[in-house]
């Protein structure tokens, strides 16, 4: 006997219950907030979230290339915009870069990718190989942990320049500018996510989603956890050395 859908608003309600597990609420980000932070633990942090900044684009362009629906692609294709940079626009990749500087990291390191921890990795390609096999629809909805991150960045534009006045302001660009695109994200995911779960069944199947996608997100705090606060990185029983495989110059 199948069960009766929940209404939009029901649905919508169920959704933001979901904002109960979101990573604002991991030990690392509560840290972070409270100005507990080490130098290595926001740089490690930066370090890391660029792997999912740079794969954001990629997932976005995952889910275009699913989608035959052309008013969905006109409107989808301003999140890659937003961090590629639009022609004549930094974008949020290189605002990303910004902050890195801005926290006392290396340009060329955070690109070259070497300190990236492979949980780290694992979760974000979990996020982007889930977008590119899942129909656009059930990847597009993913995105929706977005209607968390508005007040995550802000706590960070509240606390961090008091907590860290190490740290340059200008680093502080990309969060306010992730405030108004998350907005702007949230108002197309969700406008698809209420159209394409009519059923029960179909709208826990997007209660699941989410919370694999904000599996994806406590996951990657995990990993940074344990390198950057329980002083157990990858190989630490093996090497104090950072453990990647060098290309044997020839
Ligand atoms: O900077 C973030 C970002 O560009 C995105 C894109 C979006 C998606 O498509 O899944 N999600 C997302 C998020 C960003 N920042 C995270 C943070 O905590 O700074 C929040 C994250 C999200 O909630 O998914």
């Amino acid at each position: 006997m199948s069960k009766t859908a929940m209404s939009p608003a029901e649905f919508e309600q169920a959704l933001r219950a979901k904002g109960a597990y979101y990573h604002i609420h991991h030990p690392f980000h509560q840290a972070m907030y409270a100005g507990q932070s080490s130098r290595e633990q926001i740089q490690g942090w930066v370090a890391n979230r660029f792997y999912y900044q740079v794969c954001i684009p990629v997932k976005d362009a995952a889910i275009m290339a699913n989608c035959p629906d052309r008013d969905t692609r006109r409107e989808w294709v301003q999140r890659i915009l937003d961090h590629d940079g639009a022609p004549g626009e930094e974008g949020g990749i290189e605002a990303w870069l910004r902050l890195a500087e801005a926290v006392g990291l290396n340009r060329e390191q955070v690109l070259s990718q070497e300190l990236v921890l492979p949980g780290v990795r694992f979760a974000v390609d979990a996020y982007v190989n889930f977008a590119r096999r899942a129909c656009w629809q059930e990847a597009a909805s993913s995105s929706l942990t977005e209607l968390f991150a508005p007040t995550i960045h802000q706590s960070r534009l509240d606390a961090w320049p008091q907590h860290y006045p190490w740290i340059d302001a200008g680093g502080y660009d990309y969060f306010r500018k992730r405030l108004k695109e998350a907005r702007r994200d949230v108002e197309h995911g969700l406008r698809i996510t209420l159209a394409h779960y009519t059923t029960y069944e179909g709208q826990q199947r997007m209660l699941e989603i989410l919370q694999f996608k904000l599996d994806v997100l406590w996951s990657m705090l995990d990993a940074m956890s344990m390198a950057y606060e329980l002083e157990r990185a990858p190989y630490h029983t093996v090497t104090a050395e950072r453990v990647w495989h060098r290309g044997i110059a020839l």
